[in-house]
């Protein structure tokens, strides 16, 4: 073996991931109000954190922690479900630290580094050498072992995980400077106005939010941060910013890590508004869309109800139940009805005469007859009565449904006076 993968495979044997899953995502608006966002539905099959829980299995890091916190009942279901595979025999685990759960005084996290700082004992326990502190509201593949090698080799204290974004989204994150050995020389946490990378005005370096530190650097830093009143105990806010100024913190660009035609930019969303995510779901229907989910060698694991295939049938007129430019998951049934440019997840039902385009479908939502559907968002279960337009007159949707700036429409059960009486 060369020495090179020895080491990698080191490298990944010795680091505890932990990844943040607290958040709520309200800009999701009533998409999160019964879930986390990392447990929102995403690409026909998926929730939002199996991709980067992916990157992690693929990646050879297998000692996982998942912080949680809001709403966290659907994720800690999806968790059990999909997530239980890894091996204790050979020292895998994924693990659910739900907040409150880890210290004597009853808080919840304060920030993200409270979070980390919280579940200590744990990741002490682990005994490792790298920690990975990652986020589980991205949708992206990147294979961290080569963020690990590239820290190890650079002999950082920590490192940032970074991408390129357009200055006037910059403000959104935390936006850094490096010098030419790629060490960051500072750091600004969602600044007002995020200076441009030189000699290239339109374009920021920004944090993605996902870092690698030495264990004992981190366990240092967090001991440190707990203790100061002045904090906010977030790593965007105050960890990083105060490391920047003291300590060795490179960076480390997606583009050397991402998994994707290597002539591209790389895919990195965070899916967090309604528009971005109906955007980078129906991204997903054209011909060769920038995230490929057809790579064999980096699955995107998940777990989905055991269901027969999708199923497309005449009705009983001779009208022919279709779909293109769509994905349609198992156990959905299109019968007389016409689907187009549109994500169908799991066990939907569109009944005949109905039309649903450019819409995002969540699990077991039924399209009653004649429905029609364009640019919406549907929520799981809901009940779609027949002959009901969505999408069609923007002003009656925003009666009832919620209506974005680019108006995409957001239908859930409550809004159509439907009461779902499970845990989604
Ligand atoms: P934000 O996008 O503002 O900035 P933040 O709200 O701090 O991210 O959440 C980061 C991650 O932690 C998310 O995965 C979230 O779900 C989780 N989280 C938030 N609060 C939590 C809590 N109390 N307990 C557990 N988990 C929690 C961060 C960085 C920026 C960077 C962007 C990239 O601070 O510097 O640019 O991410 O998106
Ligand atoms: P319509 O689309 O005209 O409103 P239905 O929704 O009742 O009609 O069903 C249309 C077709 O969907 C059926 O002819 C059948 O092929 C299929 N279908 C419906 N329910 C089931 C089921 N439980 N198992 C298998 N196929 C089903």
């Amino acid at each position: 073996m060369p020495e090179s993968a020895r080491l990698t495979s080191h490298l990944t044997r010795s680091t505890y991931a932990m990844v943040l899953a607290g958040g709520r995502g309200s800009r999701l608006h009533q998409l999160t109000d019964w879930r986390a966002k990392p447990a929102v539905h995403f690409g026909g099959k998926f929730r939002i954190i199996d991709f980067t829980l992916s990157n992690c299995v693929n990646s050879g890091i297998r000692r996982v922690g998942v912080a949680t916190q809001y709403k966290a009942q659907s994720l800690i279901r999806h968790l059990q479900q999909a997530w239980s595979f890894l091996d204790g025999r050979f020292h895998e685990f994924i693990e659910i630290l739900p907040a409150q759960q880890q210290i004597d005084e009853e808080r919840w996290y304060r920030g993200t580094a409270d979070a980390v700082f919280q579940n200590l004992d744990v990741i002490r326990r682990a005994r490792p050498e790298y920690v990975m502190v990652l986020s589980g509201d991205h949708v992206y593949r990147m294979d961290y072992s080569r963020m690990l090698a590239e820290h190890a080799a650079s002999g950082a204290d920590m490192t940032v995980g970074c991408i390129e974004v357009p200055v006037a989204e910059a403000r959104d994150f935390g936006v850094m400077a490096v010098d030419a050995s790629q060490r960051v020389i500072r750091f600004t946490e969602k600044p007002a106005q995020p200076d441009p990378m030189p000699g290239r005005p339109d374009v920021a370096l920004a944090s993605m939010g996902i870092y690698v530190f030495n264990a004992a650097f981190l366990f240092e830093q967090l001991l440190r941060d707990a203790d100061d009143p002045k904090s906010s105990h977030d790593f965007g806010k105050d960890l990083i910013p105060h490391a920047v100024q003291r300590y060795r913190v490179q960076a480390h660009r997606l583009a050397d890590s991402a998994l994707g035609q290597p002539d591209k930019p790389p895919y990195w969303r965070d899916v967090g508004t309604l528009d971005a995510y109906w955007a980078a779901n129906l991204d997903l229907v054209a011909v060769t869309p920038e995230l490929n989910l057809y790579d064999h060698s980096w699955p995107i694991w998940t777990w989905q109800p055991q269901s027969p295939p999708a199923k497309f049938v005449f009705n009983d007129d001779g009208r022919r139940g279709q779909a293109v430019d769509a994905m349609v998951a198992d156990g959905c049934i299109v019968s007389g009805a016409s689907v187009r440019r549109s994500v169908l997840f799991n066990g939907v039902r569109v009944h005949s005469y109905a039309s649903v385009e450019d819409s995002v479908i969540l699990p077991a939502v039924d399209i009653g007859r004649g429905a029609v559907l364009r640019r919406c968002i549907v929520d799981r279960r809901c009940v779609i009565p027949p002959g009901l337009q969505i999408g069609v007159d923007p002003d009656a949707d925003r009666q009832r449904f919620h209506v974005t700036e680019k108006g995409v429409t957001l239908v859930t059960p409550e809004m159509l006076g439907q009461t779902v009486h499970f845990i989604r």
